[in-house]
């Protein structure tokens, strides 16, 4: 897939803020600092579309992207920061489970996880929640350029049994840094847009 235009849309934090339905979304789920916003940046080809946070665990809103006047990638506040308060927890629970129970054209949340770190308790939970609506399938693990080819090959093997992926879930390597992966996401993206939505 070619991408031809990216543009910022607009930052939501509920419902009546979220761009109108339309186009399908691809949304991006991982732990603050994960290396979503970075790899974000990558796979379109924009240095800074979006912002790579010196501040861990900031991004407290949902931020939607017009991908070539087709289709939509939306950048979902991380997790798993230790600072945020219980009312910010609480606020990042319901932010999620709002966009995610209810938006039509939603075809699939692509969840990050590091992959120099086994899944923590709460990529498990996540990975968990988005079986649950329907919305897994595609995995990539993060910051692959900090591996040797070994050490990653064996962390995938952590990351497919911790996740407990199915044979056909898709989990890719990335790396923002040296462009590893980006094409074979991007490719990923463009087969789950050309099924739509089939269930
Ligand atoms: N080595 C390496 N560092 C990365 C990569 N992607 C992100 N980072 C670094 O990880 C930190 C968090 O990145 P960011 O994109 O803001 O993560 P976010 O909080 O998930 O959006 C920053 O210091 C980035 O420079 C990558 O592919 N390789
Ligand atoms: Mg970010």
């Amino acid at each position: 897939m070619i991408i031809k235009t990216a543009e910022f849309i607009t930052s939501a934090a509920r419902k009546g803020q979220y761009p109108p339905e339309g186009p399908f979304e691809i949304a991006f789920a991982g732990r603050s600092n994960v290396g979503k916003s970075s790899l974000i940046n990558a796979l379109l080809g924009r240095k800074k579309l979006v912002k790579v946070s010196s501040t861990p665990g900031k991004t407290r809103t949902i931020n939607f992207f017009n991908i070539n006047d087709t289709f939509r990638i939306v950048d979902l506040p991380g997790y798993g920061y230790a600072k945020v308060s219980r009312g910010e927890s609480d606020d990042w629970g319901r932010m999620m489970e709002e966009y995610l129970s209810s938006r039509e054209g939603l075809l699939r949340v692509i969840q990050l996880v590091d992959i120099r770190h086994a899944p923590t308790a709460q990529d498990k939970q996540m990975y968990d929640y988005l079986r649950y609506y329907g919305l897994s399938g595609t995995v990539a693990a993060t910051k692959a350029d900090k591996l040797s080819h070994n050490e990653a090959a064996r962390a995938l093997k952590v990351i497919r049994k911790d996740l407990e992926l199915e044979q056909d879930d898709i989990l890719i390597p990335v790396s923002s840094l040296n462009g590893q992966g980006t094409d074979q996401l991007l490719a990923e993206i463009e087969s789950i847009l050309d099924g739509g939505k089939n269930d």
